[in-house]
């Protein structure tokens, strides 16, 4: 199955959640109970308030400059309004770059990381992999079988070790030999919240000093997480900044309308989206693509 009907079956569950409150409504004269209805029914697709106000009053505007006066006319402007919200205006990454990956345990970290490594690998981009979780020896295990399923060179050292240590050593690694990219794994349980809070923070500062190159720091949410996701974004920036989102296991939930609140509620750019566990179910995020698949 290629990805687009992957994305689209990834989805499904999400389009089918939209689609059941909303298709009925677009019948008929548009009047004040339509937009109401609407609101309602975005609202419990996990879109967030803020999103779906903004998303009627924009809906309003275009009907009444349009003279839009029957409801079904209103779709594909939904779509496009949908498509405009969530897209991303932040600039490309220039190479050489180091990609920090956070996220509570489970979420899909280390996986998203071996997924992104083989896309830059096609691109012909020399990846480095460091294994920042010391943590749990498994974590580290875990990046190895996809640093050797990609092709690509990790470093790494035994459980209990310092990440910033080995993030340290990573980076001396990646310039002397030169890498485009350099993906960061991190821990995503600690003893609790505040040492996993303050190990970041090391490890990001580490960066800040000894990468004078682009860095990013990539926050990874289980979608079926819904409304809890807005939360981790909320703590997770607090301590050291995210721009940017990859929201995994789509295929499994019908709570992608998450996208919008995220974008909206902290106007961070969703990058990618995983809909499944394969090496090719990462792709980066398309807010057309993604309207297209829920209208
Ligand atoms: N269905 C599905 N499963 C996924 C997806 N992404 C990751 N997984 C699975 O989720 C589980 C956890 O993934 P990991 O990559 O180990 O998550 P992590 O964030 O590194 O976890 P910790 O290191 O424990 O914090 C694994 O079984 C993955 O195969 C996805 O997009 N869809
Ligand atoms: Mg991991």
């Amino acid at each position: 199955m290629g990805f687009f009907s992957k994305l689209f079956n990834g989805l499904k569950k999400t389009k089918d959640a939209i689609a059941s409150k909303i298709s009925y409504l677009f019948k008929g004269e548009l009047n004040e109970d339509f937009y109401e209805e609407l609101e309602f029914a975005l609202i419990s697709s996990d879109m967030g308030v803020k999103a779906v106000e903004e998303i009627i009053a924009e809906l309003k505007s275009i009907a009444k400059k349009k003279h839009i006066k029957q409801a079904e006319e209103l779709k594909q402007e939904l779509r496009n309004v949908m498509a405009e919200m969530l897209k991303d205006e932040s600039k490309d990454l220039e190479y050489p770059c180091l990609i920090t990956f956070v996220g509570v345990n489970g979420v899909g970290k280390t996986t998203a990381i071996g997924k992104i490594a083989n896309m830059y690998k096609n691109q012909g981009k020399s990846v480095l992999m460091v294994a920042g979780d010391t943590f749990r020896a498994a974590a580290s295990d875990q990046l190895t079988e996809w640093s050797k399923r990609v092709g690509v060179r990790i470093v790494k050292y035994s459980e209990g070790t310092d990440p910033g240590a080995v993030v340290f050593d990573g980076i001396t690694s990646a310039k002397a030999k030169g890498n485009d990219v350099v993906l960061v794994d991190t821990a995503g349980r600690l003893q609790n919240k505040s040492n996993l809070m303050d190990e970041l923070k090391k490890i990001d500062k580490i960066i800040s000093n000894k990468w004078e190159y682009n860095t990013r720091n990539y926050l990874v949410i289980d979608a079926t997480t819904g409304q809890n996701a807005l939360s981790q974004v909320e703590i997770f920036n607090q301590a050291i900044g995210i721009d940017g989102i990859i929201l995994t296991k789509l295929d499994g939930t019908s709570k992608g309308g998450i996208v919008f609140a995220i974008k909206k509620e902290y106007n961070i750019p969703i990058k990618y989206v995983g809909v499944g566990e394969g090496v090719d179910d990462l792709q980066p995020f398309d807010a057309e693509e993604f309207a297209n698949n829920i209208i």
